[in-house]
């Protein structure tokens, strides 16, 4: 039988386990990269590994969330960063020098290769035909340390192109249409490759979209095929020599199929406060839904062609009174070539907030919107409260959209940029000044690792224990993301590296007496409903619950990388054999599990339902979706104790 493009990867990357799907693989991981929010605990935990060096063939380590420095706690996080990445043997993006997910297809990426990130859009490689993958920061750690990435074998999805764009639809009105279908939870267990005619009308960027906002699906990863668009692209970036072609075979065989005709899209809006809760955009102009803020950029669109086309259309014309709009281009690249061609000047001239090459408004670092205002932005995820405004309508859009209805000042439909006035060039501008390179192996030995005062060590995880008997401190609904487990923001993401802080506003969106009640607890089990998780790849969304206590959370479903991060810090994920069961549970009420042990073996456990009175109200089966791995991890107490027990 022929073989998917991911297949194809996994075949030449694996080094332990079966590639049926479900099965638990090991692969071997090529390239890394790290982003400072999650960086510094993934940094702190390879150290803790005592491996002197990375043992991948190019690990990169980006500052790019976290560059307000609005005290001294993100300026220490960045030396301690860039300290320890010289001496062992990783590259440093300094701050400015770009969105790592961008940077990194532009100069490092390299199609059929493996690439891990401690960021949930790591996936934006497989624009260029790389299998990029979302991890916690544990299981980037132990990927730079030479470690295998263990991921359930996926099925293939296949997401069939046919047509060509027109009008004014995008790249984004794609990945819209497939999310619309697909729903946030529809890419779960599925590899999505993008096939069909139509791929080789997309070109590198449009493409890095599509794969960047797969994550939004639940997708372990996307994958377009390296092409002559992708050839071409790496020339551009003067890398042909990276470049390598990759297809799936004639008679390759997806598990399911999806077909777009791109020429019948029209542009599209995910509405307030989900990614898949798509309408058209004329319906919304329809509604004369008025704008008040726009921003630009993020890792979903902040290339140079999506600059550019911002600027023909805002060339010499005025945003409307009511909108404040910013722009974030991607890298330092996509900024200086934005100024070379005067294209910098137009966005200046038209009125807009030129920010800093980072992630900027996307996670809540400054410009959160008015009160109850409605912000259209061409980012990833507007999930409740991530834009530091909770009353906020948080539209995501294109770059088309945003720059039509930050001229109009309400939901406007935009017509295609005129490709006369800007194009991307032939070349682009090549400066790799940003990154610094490791220090060699004489230097780094005795290179120092420079750590602030708001760096604490991460929390104690603990085997195990055979019996639980614990409150249910928290019962959520359906599709609980990170951003309500572990919120960013400006205020927070100051203490990714001081968990003890950091515990203060776990779940502080949905409520603010959790942490105060689950310390008092001392132990405590959270209930969640489908998708628990969804979202980032913040392991810290793990690693706080488990500082406060937190021993299992029991749901209907869980998201991929949540589910990973819980076992890594040695929390329990436990899934209801019979979803209705999830009624029966009560918040103040408890949970009590005996013979953990032998459950976890097995795969099934019985729990006693406690209500609020103390009395036991039912006996529920829970199960779990353990590989062998995840079961020893758990009993020795989470990845770091188990991979330190296998030397
Ligand atoms: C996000 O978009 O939510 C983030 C911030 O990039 C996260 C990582 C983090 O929480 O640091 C992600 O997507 O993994
Ligand atoms: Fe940064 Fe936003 Fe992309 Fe996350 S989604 S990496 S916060 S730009």
């Amino acid at each position: 039988m022929g073989k998917t493009i991911a297949q194809k990867i996994i075949a030449a990357h694996l080094i332990d386990g079966e590639m049926m799907p479900g099965n638990e693989i090991g692969l071997k991981i090529d390239q890394t990269l790290t982003q400072d929010a999650t960086g510094t605990m993934a940094y702190l935990e390879f150290e803790s590994m005592g491996i002197p060096r990375v043992r991948t063939e190019r690990s990169v380590a980006y500052i790019d969330h976290n560059t307000l420095q609005s005290g001294f706690e993100n300026a220490d996080d960045h030396r301690y960063i860039q300290s320890v990445a010289a001496k062992h043997g990783i590259w440093y993006s300094r701050p400015g020098n770009g969105i790592c997910h961008q940077v990194h297809y532009e100069r490092f990426g390299i199609p059929g290769k493996t690439l891990i990130g401690s960021d949930s859009h790591t996936p934006t490689g497989g624009g260029i035909g790389m299998l990029a993958i979302g991890a916690g920061g544990m299981d980037v750690a132990v990927a730079m340390g030479g470690g295998a990435y263990y991921i359930p074998m996926p099925k293939m999805l296949k997401v069939e192109l046919s047509g060509e764009l027109s009008g004014g639809a995008s790249a984004k009105d794609i990945i819209l249409e497939v999310l619309r279908q697909l729903t946030v939870k529809g890419g779960v267990g599925y590899i999505i490759e993008y096939a069909g005619p139509g791929v080789k009308t997309l070109e590198v960027p449009q493409r890095c979209t599509i794969t960047n906002m797969g994550a939004e699906l639940g997708a372990t990863t996307s994958v377009f095929p390296s092409d002559e668009k992708t050839r071409a692209f790496l020339t551009a970036q003067g890398r042909e020599c990276d470049w390598v072609e990759l297809s799936s075979d004639d008679d390759a065989e997806y598990d399911k199929v999806i077909e777009i005709d791109l020429g019948k899209l029209r542009p599209l809006a995910a509405c307030p406060h989900s990614p898949d809760n798509v309408k058209s955009v004329a319906e919304l102009a329809a509604e004369g839904v008025k704008v008040d803020q726009v921003c630009i950029g993020s890792c979903t669109n902040s290339s140079l062609s999506d600059m550019l086309k911002v600027a023909s259309m805002l060339k010499g014309k005025k945003i409307a009174d009511g909108v404040s709009l910013s722009i974030s281009p991607g890298s330092r690249q996509v900024y200086s070539m934005l100024a070379e061609c005067g294209a910098l000047t137009d966005l200046i001239e038209a009125g807009a907030r030129i920010l800093e090459c980072a992630c900027g408004p996307c996670i809540g670092m400054g410009f959160s919107p008015n009160s109850a205002g409605v912000s259209l932005r061409t980012f990833n995820r507007n999930f409740l409260g991530r834009s530091g405004t909770k009353d906020a309508s948080v539209y995501l859009v294109s770059p088309e959209t945003a720059a039509a209805s930050a001229l109009t000042g309400c939901f406007t439909e935009p017509e295609a940029a005129d490709a006369s006035v800007y194009s991307v060039p032939e070349n682009f501008r090549i400066n790799d000044s940003g990154v610094i390179a490791p220090l060699d192996e004489a230097d780094a030995a005795e290179a120092e690792v420079v750590k602030g005062p708001n760096i604490k060590a991460f929390p104690e995880t603990h085997p195990l224990a055979d019996s639980i008997e614990s409150e249910v401190i928290l019962k959520l609904e359906d599709n609980i993301t990170t951003d309500h487990i572990m919120p960013a923001g400006a205020k927070i993401l100051p203490y990714r590296s001081n968990i003890p802080h950091l515990s203060k506003f776990c779940f502080e969106v949905v409520d603010p007496s959790f942490a105060e009640r689950a310390k008092a607890a001392g132990t405590g089990i959270i209930v969640g409903g489908q998708n628990y998780g969804q979202g980032s790849s913040r392991e810290h969304a793990a690693l706080v619950p488990l500082y406060l206590g937190i021993k299992a959370v029991v749901a209907k479903s869980f998201a991929r990388i949540h589910a990973a991060n819980l076992v890594n810090a040695g929390i329990l994920p436990l899934i209801f054999v019979n979803e209705g069961d999830y009624e029966l549970v009560e918040q103040g009420g408890a949970l009590k599990l005996e013979d953990v042990h032998k459950g976890v073996e097995a795969g099934v456990l019985t729990a006693k339902v406690i209500g609020k009175d103390g009395a036991v109200k039912a006996e529920i089966q829970l199960r779990t979706e353990l590989a062998e791995r995840q079961k020893k991890m758990l009993l020795a107490g989470g990845l770091l104790k188990y991979t330190t027990s296998q030397k």
